[in-house]
């Protein structure tokens, strides 16, 4: 009989089929009664497939205490209660590496279209504003200062990126890079005082809830930009709103939403702020590798080999 895998929410084509042609796959995201849908597997169970944005809890994983390993679809583990799988023996993996340079080239990507205006520019010429108005004038980006919160794989593929648009690199984080040639200042508000960019590139969870908030925007100023695709939980979505709106910094960049999919109205009513919907690691090549990844752990696991990206 086939190894029995929940996989809870829809995941790339290309990996279902994978799976499919390996285990007894059970779709959580089409049953209507989602305690009964656990009671149902929670005999067979073994394997379970995640977004990042999805993850599983303690109850989860009490509900289903055959699981043996949980797969995320993505880097982030926030979402997943490490400490409750330790407990109880569940391997947990991610997909770390293969997402980098997407995420980076967004991260990027979101800097230059709000200096730039590049959203806005697209709205004002389809809305044939062109002809009769003046365009607003936008921000220079290079020879500016970009301060990066968490110089990880994304972040330092950001520094990367930013040193080849002429920018001058600060990053804050739990510990020194001495290796690079950026200014580490430990503390965010500092770092954003100094810097006229803000990106987040850290991983979400306790470590790093709230880590924007009001005095940081504050520091930060009227002049600052901010941009995030890391998590929502690592800036105070009311301080940032209020900020937004009182100018106290120019603008934001969200690709992450504490309700994804859903977007707080009060984000629709700014022009200040950019939105997109989570799509950082968006790229065809890119969710491929993810699901290659996914795939490769939970088929090593249950052929009795060592996954092969282990957070737990
Ligand atoms: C993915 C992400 O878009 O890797 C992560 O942690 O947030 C993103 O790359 C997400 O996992 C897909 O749901």
């Amino acid at each position: 009989m086939s190894v029995e895998i929940i996989v809870t929410d829809p995941v790339e084509p290309a990996l279902m089929r994978q799976l499919e042609d390996t285990f007894a796959i059970r779709r959580l995201w089409e049953a209507e009664d989602r305690d009964a849908f656990l009671r149902e597997h929670a005999s067979h169970a073994r394997g379970l497939v995640t977004r990042s944005m999805v993850g599983a809890d303690a109850a989860m994983m009490d509900a289903l205490p055959k699981l043996e390993i949980i797969s995320v679809f993505g880097v982030g583990t926030d979402a997943v209660d490490l400490e409750a799988a330790r407990k109880r023996g569940i391997t947990v993996t991610n997909t770390p590496g293969v997402l980098t340079e997407d995420t980076a080239d967004y991260g990027m990507a979101l800097l230059l279209a709000l200096a730039r205006k590049i959203a806005e520019g697209d709205r004002f010429v389809r809305a044939g504003r062109w002809p009769g108005e003046a365009f607003p004038n936008s921000v220079r980006v290079n020879g500016k200062k970009l301060g990066i919160v968490g110089l990880g794989r994304i972040g330092s593929g950001v520094a990367r990126r930013a040193e080849a648009f002429g920018m001058e690199i600060f990053y804050s984080g739990p510990t020194e890079k001495p290796d690079r040639p950026y200014g580490y200042i430990p503390d965010v508000t500092a770092l954003a005082e100094m810097v006229d960019f803000l990106i987040l590139t850290c991983p979400g969870g306790p470590d790093t809830k709230g880590l924007v908030d009001q005095a940081v925007l504050k520091s930060l100023g009227a002049q600052g930009m901010l941009v995030n695709i890391a998590r929502a939980s690592v800036v105070d979505e009311a301080a940032l709103l209020d900020a937004l709106r009182d100018n106290t910094i120019k603008a934001a960049a969200l690709d992450v939403f504490a309700d994804e999919p859903h977007v707080p109205e009060a984000f629709l009513k700014l022009d200040n702020v950019l939105l997109t919907p989570h799509i950082a690691s968006k790229t065809a090549e890119t969710r491929g590798d993810i699901g290659d990844l996914v795939y490769r752990n939970i088929k090593a696991h249950f052929a009795g080999s060592e996954v092969l990206s282990r957070v737990v």
